[in-house]
């Protein structure tokens, strides 16, 4: 069979092979996965191949593997995805707060449970009135990974969703979604990053958009009463630890190598309701936040309670040791940490400049009464509308320049030594990018594991760059080589709406299960339930339960065959079906997808997924597998009796 093999696939008398020794293992029983190893498993096995490296010019050939995971987030998709580079393939793509038809994601039991548990009541309430359980859309905007001292750790994933004030947690072992909040209080979840020292015991959630204090419509048009909140979640169990009120709005934050700051852009210091009133000023600012102060704050009740959740009066005026306002020109946008642990960039977008702040000057500037300004220890010139900056882990950054559609590459050390005064330039290069870049990555340079080989542009348009697809265009990501002072391009790549920010993990950090641990929590309910119902998940549980109007049926999945053929329920019926993907080897996915109901899920590789759905009209449904997994993947199938009410 191998020497027929391409890479990855099946080969064609493999498949043939598979649909003989189908069709002779026609029963489930206990040679359902050897059978599967036999035929199809063995030519997914046979096909494995040590993983080659991407050459040092960036190309990976065919079947060869990435160096970096990416990491990208959607934005208004709402899912997250997964690339390789420097090949730039999509891997994968994630559902958060999007809805899924092919996984399932909003329609499975599981999937509707992590969408709906971490919404506030208030939420839960006019979302009824429209007739919806969790919001269908997301905007996620911001995907970092969990640290530890300084560097990713391969644990989690965190997003934002600014459309719905939410914020989401993946897990890196199944890379699926476990967690989503809604943060109350704040209004439009924009910036998110996760504490970078000494672990990821905390991650940071800047609120945009102003609103009253207690937002129940006894304050409408007087944004002088409106407030905005930074919030830390417990990244261990995605709660609520703290959220500080601020004045001005807030756009995007870091946090410091040390532990003890935060920090939020603010392009809205004005509290301008108008364009012109939000740009009305020369200068805004960056807010500091002091992490052991306001835990301490916390500690001494020194809260107001608001939703359930303790928040501290940072807002101007009320300060204390909590926060500190730097004014920073003029409505910026990035905050970037830099690796050599000292040096937050601040891009300047109205201003033509970067605003670098010494992060070792913050102490004055807390306990001593040190002017505001005198941690900034830079401001170079860069171009036209300076966005987002990353780092190459050698002292250098590189700054979008979202007007002048170019990335610079300059130097921190001399960008602080002609802000003091010396002669020094510090603009290394500038290259031109298609067109209007947003963010941009180095491999791991938000972390002390920075590397200067790899930068991608994330552009906001595309232009000309590819065939016209019609009026809506895709956004074009550019992959770079770094080389010395110059960067080359390597890769175009067009792009569904539209990813705003990535991470690049290298793969030796990031480690995936190849099938599901049949202990997995993610449906301890459906495992709950089938103890309930004396119905052994794990193993031959063909179960249709009657309870009232109430149908739980239980079945297992192994190629090419569902335990079921079918099944009987009356109409009116409330039913829900378990399927149990009994295949144990890579790559080997089921689905279930019940016809003319809107039902979907992918039940991947020992997985449990279930689904709930009404029976309402009398006749005969046939369900199937959506997920092609073998030669008779056409014939896994069966069929739903719906008896009419009364018979
Ligand atoms: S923001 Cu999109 S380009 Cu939402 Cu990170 Cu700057
Ligand atoms: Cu199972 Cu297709
Ligand atoms: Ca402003």
């Amino acid at each position: 069979m191998s020497d027929e093999m391409g890479k990855g696939g099946i080969s064609r008398r493999g498949l043939l092979g598979a649909t003989a020794g189908g069709a002779a293992l026609g029963t489930l029983g206990v040679s359902g996965t050897a059978m599967m190893m036999g035929v199809a498993g063995g030519a997914f096995l046979g096909s494995a191949k040590p993983a080659l490296a991407a050459t040092a010019d960036g190309h990976v050939a065919p079947g060869d593997l990435d160096e970096y995971y990416g990491f990208w987030s959607s934005g208004q998709t709402g899912e997250m995805r997964i690339l390789g580079v420097p090949s730039m393939r999509e891997l994968m793509r994630v559902p958060v707060f999007n809805i899924c038809s092919a996984t399932g994601w909003g329609i499975t039991n599981e999937s509707k449970k992590i969408l709906t548990e971490g919404l506030t009541e208030k939420t839960k309430a006019y979302l009824a009135a429209n007739g919806l359980e969790f919001p269908r859309n997301g905007d996620l905007h911001h995907v970092h990974m969990s640290f530890t001292e300084g560097k990713y750790d391969g644990r989690f994933l965190f997003m934002n969703d600014k459309a719905n004030t939410r914020v989401a947690r993946v897990r890196c072992d199944v890379m699926k979604c476990d967690k989503i909040i809604e943060i109350p209080n704040a209004k439009g979840i924009h910036g998110l990053r996760p504490q970078k020292w000494p672990r990821t015991n905390y991650v940071f959630a800047n609120g945009e958009d102003e609103a009253p204090m207690v937002n129940d419509g006894q304050i409408l048009d007087d944004p002088s009463k409106y407030v905005n909140f930074y919030t830390a979640i417990n990244a261990d169990d995605m709660t609520i630890a703290w959220q500080v009120m601020v004045t001005g709005n807030l756009d995007n934050t870091d946090a410091d190598y040390e532990g003890k700051y935060a920090f939020s852009t603010s392009y809205n210091s004005e509290m301008g309701m108008t364009l012109a009133d939000m740009t009305a000023a020369d200068m805004d600012h960056v807010v500091v936040y002091n992490i052991a102060e306001i835990e301490k704050g916390i500690e001494a009740g020194d809260f107001i309670e608001l939703n359930g959740v303790k928040v501290i009066d940072g807002r101007k005026g009320a300060e204390k040791n909590y926060v500190r306002y730097i004014p920073i020109p003029n409505n910026p946008h990035g905050c970037n940490m830099a690796p050599d642990k000292v040096h937050l960039c601040i891009g300047g977008k109205l201003s033509p400049t970067v605003s670098v702040i010494d992060v070792r000057k913050l102490d004055a500037v807390f306990y001593d009464g040190a002017e505001p300004r005198s941690c900034v220890v830079a401001e170079p010139e860069l171009g036209l509308g300076p966005l987002h900056t990353c780092f190459d882990g050698q002292g250098n950054a590189f700054t979008t320049l979202f007007l002048d559609s170019q990335v610079v590459k300059w130097n921190i050390d001399n960008a602080i030594k002609a802000y003091a005064g010396e002669s020094a330039d510090p603009i290394i290069s500038k290259t031109d990018v298609h067109y209007q870049p947003g963010h941009n990555s180095t491999a791991e340079g938000e972390t002390l594991d920075a590397s200067a080989k790899y930068y991608i542009s994330m552009n906001k348009f595309s232009k000309d760059r590819f065939l016209n697809v019609g009026p809506l265009k895709p956004e074009n990501e550019q992959l770079f080589l770094i080389e010395g002072d110059n960067l080359t391009l390597l890769h175009d790549g067009p792009t569904f709406a539209e990813p705003h920010d990535s991470i690049l993990v290298h793969r030796s950090k990031v480690n995936p299960v190849h099938v599901w641990d049949r202990e997995d929590p993610s449906w301890e309910d459906a495992r709950q339930q089938a103890a309930a119902d004396g119905v052994d998940l794990d193993w031959g549980h063909d179960e249709v339960i009657r309870d009232g109007n109430k149908v739980r049926v239980y079945m297992s999945s192994v190629a090419p065959q569902f335990s079921m053929e079918k099944f009987t329920v009356k109409q009116g019926d409330e039913v829900t079906v378990y399927v149990t993907n009994m295949d144990d080897i890579d790559d080997l996915t089921h689905g279930f997808t019940m016809g003319n109901h809107g039902v979907a899920m992918e039940v991947g590789p020992q997985q449990t997924a279930s689904v709930t759905f009404t029976a309402a009209q009398p006749g005969v449904y046939w369900y199937y597998c959506q997920w092609f997994c073998h030669a008779l993947h056409m014939e896994m199938r069966g069929r739903m009796f719906v008896e009419p009410q009364g018979a």
